[in-house]
C-alpha cells in the first residue's frame, strides 16, 4: 500500500519524530530546528513552513519494466563485494556530524524503523527516466534520532564506491530537502530487496531532484554546517564537476 497522508499531517508528523513524540517542549531538536529556521531569510522560512510540495506519485500499473542502473554498478574492491556475499549484515549506516547522537546501525535495525513506500520517477541528466517503487527510513526519522544541533545545515551522503581518479562519490542536501517527507534511504526497489546495480543495500531518494543526487551505497551521513571541507567544497561528485548543487526537475 502507497501511505500518502496530507501535506499537513507530514509536517506536523515530522515535528513530532524530531520531538521524541512526548516531549515537544523540552526537546532540543525542535528548539534547534526553529533556531535554523529563525536564522534564514523569509523567503526560506516560508518554503519551509508553507509548502513542501510533494514530487509527484505514480500507480503501480505506471512502474517501468526495469529500473536502469547508471553511474557505478557495482563498487570495486573485496570489502563491498564481502558485503554482497554476507547479505550485507555486516553494512552499517553510521551518522555522526553535528549531532547529539551519533549512532550506527545495521540493515536490520533500519528496516525495524518507520517505513514510507513511494512510486516516483528518477529523471538522470543524460536523458533517461524510470518510474520505480521505493521503500526506505525517512530521513526526517533518522534526523531526530540523531538529534541535529544548532547551526547545522546540510547532511553529506559517504558512498561506498570510487570514480575516476580514486574519489569517492558523496552528495549533500540541505536539512530543508533532508525532513522532506519522500527524502529517505531506501532499501527495496519494486519491493524487493535493492540490486546491487542499484545501490544496494541503502540508497538515497530525494524526489524532487535529478538522478545524480540520489546518492547509492550510502554507508555514513554527515551532518555539517559546511560543504568546504569535502572533495572540491561544491557539495557532491558531480557538483564538483561542473553539475548544479541543487539540482531541481
Ligand atoms: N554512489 C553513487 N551514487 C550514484 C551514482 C554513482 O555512480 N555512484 N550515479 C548517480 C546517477 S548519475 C544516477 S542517474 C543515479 C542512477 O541510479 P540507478 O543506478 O539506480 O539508476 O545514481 C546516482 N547516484
Ligand atoms: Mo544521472
Amino acid at each position: 500500500m502507497i501511505i500518502r497522508p496530507s501535506r499537513r499531517g507530514l509536517l506536523i508528523g515530522a515535528a513530532a519524530a524530531l520531538a521524541g513524540c512526548d516531549q515537544l517542549q523540552r526537546n532540543q531538536s525542535v528548539t534547534d530546528f526553529i533556531r535554523i529556521g529563525e536564522s534564514l531569510s523569509k523567503g526560506a522560512q516560508r518554503v519551509f513552513l508553507s509548502e513542501q510540495p510533494l514530487a509527484r506519485e505514480f500507480k503501480v500499473s505506471d512502474l517501468s519494466p526495469t529500473f536502469r542502473a547508471n553511474g557505478t554498478m557495482m563498487p570495486a574492491g573485496d570489502d563491498y563485494a564481502a558485503h554482497v556475499r554476507d547479505g550485507f549484515r555486516n553494512w552499517r549506516l553510521s551518522i555522526d556530524g553535528m549531532v547529539a547522537r551519533p549512532a550506527a546501525y545495521s540493515m536490520d535495525q533500519l528496516r525495524a524503523m518507520t517505513s514510507r513506500t513511494q512510486i516516483t520517477r528518477h529523471d538522470c541528466v543524460e536523458g533517461w527516466s524510470a518510474i520505480g517503487q521505493w521503500t526506505g527510513v525517512p530521513l526526517w526519522s533518522l534526523l531526530a534520532l540523531a538529534q541535529i544541533q544548532p547551526g547545522a545545515r546540510y547532511v553529506v551522503f559517504h558512498c561506498a564506491d570510487k570514480m575516476y581518479g580514486d574519489v569517492v562519490y558523496y552528495e549533500s542536501i540541505d536539512l530543508f530537502d533532508a525532513v522532506h517527507p519522500q527524502t529517505m534511504l531506501a532499501y527495496e526497489l519494486n519491493g524487493k530487496p535493492l540490486p546491487v546495480a542499484n545501490g544496494a543495500p541503502l540508497r538515497l531518494r530525494i524526489e524532487r531532484q535529478l538522478g545524480y543526487k540520489q546518492a547509492k551505497y550510502v554507508q555514513a551521513l554527515e551532518v555539517v554546517n559546511s560543504l568546504a571541507k569535502f572533495g572540491g567544497g561544491r557539495g557532491g561528485y558531480w557538483e564538483d564537476r561542473g553539475y548544479e548543487w541543487y539540482g531541481g526537475i
